[in-house]
């Protein structure tokens, strides 16, 4: 099936500006498809009181604007992230903001947090056509905007997912900062209900490491459920109009799963991670999942392989339970950690 995908579909979006693509799919996302693709219980997923039908979901960015929530909850995903959405209207960066490594299946994308505002978010939201479950991304540039934008989002969904990540605008990152973030997570716990992601970078250096550890702790204190890792990977690009971007794709694989790893570490178990970087074959999927990851976010893999990849990542993870002889996702999840403690 992907085959067929690359030979035809893609063939046809690649030879479009990469935007241009996207936009066509836009304009066909507002109703949804027969879903085609069937879940089993062994793939159901525990968020604390919640439960997800599987681990594959949608990463933030695909569908920043809720536009295509008809159509993306028909492809079989656990869950969709829409976002990351910003209380004012905001343009992003000036085109062109996305390029493709083709040989490499990673891209790297400027957007620069395009958004319609939280107003016309919520109303595309509420017009949609929801079957599965939707966690929404929020960004702000300041931490009353965070908090402005949190109090409406959590009436419309349990999971919300804090981007403390942005490669691409100037305050994009401000709240990873340690000190910021405490002030954020301080806050928000105040006015918590649901669950609680954070999105954080991916790690490269030590004092990245040491920065996330103090997130990780901070998390704790303040009672945020988990951990998405990671987003795009900082990186300059000449062909991008603002000269820099965030990298997806197969590049940034291991670097999520380092992130992963050591957000595990420092954990004590007490929060929930998804995975998202570079996720392409359930057997990525499962790496994640056994080094402690609930879910896994796909992205950039879906522009490669198409909308197949979110069943076969399920199928594919079916296989390796029996193959391993797990009963089922709950035990894979944070296998390995669990060797090691015996
Ligand atoms: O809009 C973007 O440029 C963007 C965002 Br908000 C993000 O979190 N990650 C990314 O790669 N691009």
């Amino acid at each position: 099936m992907n085959k067929i995908y690359e030979k035809t579909i893609r063939a046809l979006f690649f030879k479009f500006d990469p935007e241009k693509g996207h936009e066509i799919v836009k304009k066909f996302a507002r109703f949804p498809i027969p879903t085609f693709c069937r879940d089993t219980t062994e793939l159901n997923v525990r968020i604390k009181n919640y439960k997800l039908r599987n681990p594959v979901g949608l990463a933030a960015g695909f569908d920043k604007d809720a536009k295509m929530i008809s159509l993306l909850s028909s492809l079989g995903f656990g869950y969709l992230v829409i976002g990351s959405v910003l209380k004012q209207e905001s343009m992003g960066n000036p085109k062109p903001r996305i390029v493709r490594y083709e040989n490499e299946q990673s891209m790297v994308n400027s957007m620069g947090l395009p958004s319609v505002g939280i107003d016309k978010f919520v109303k595309n939201y509420l017009d949609s056509i929801i079957r599965t479950d939707i966690f929404i991304s929020i960004a702000g540039n300041t931490l009353k905007e965070f908090i402005d934008i949190y109090k409406i989002v959590k009436k419309l969904t349990p999971f919300i997912e804090l981007n403390l990540s942005c490669p691409n605008t100037e305050n994009g990152m401000l709240f990873q900062d340690a000190d910021n973030f405490e002030t954020l997570a301080e806050n928000v716990s105040k006015l918590k209900d649901g669950i609680i992601f954070v999105k954080v970078s991916p790690v490269i250096n030590r004092k990245d490491a040491e920065n996330l550890i103090t997130i990780v702790e901070l998390c704790k204190k303040f009672n945020i459920d988990g951990i998405t890792a990671v987003n795009a990977l900082p990186v300059k690009e000449k062909s991008i109009s603002v000269g820099y971007g965030g990298l997806s794709g197969k590049k940034i694989f291991n670097f999520m799963l380092n992130t992963i790893n050591l957000i595990k570490e420092y954990s004590n178990d007490k929060l929930i991670l998804n995975a998202c970087g570079g996720i392409f074959n359930s057997e990525d999927a499962f790496k994640a999942l056994i080094l402690g990851a609930s879910t896994v976010q796909v992205y950039t893999s879906l522009i490669y392989k198409g909308p197949c990849i979110t069943c076969e990542i399920k199928k594919g993870i079916n296989v390796l339970l029996k193959k391993n002889g797990f009963k089922n996702l709950e035990e894979v999840i944070g296998y390995k950690s669990k060797l090691s403690n015996k």
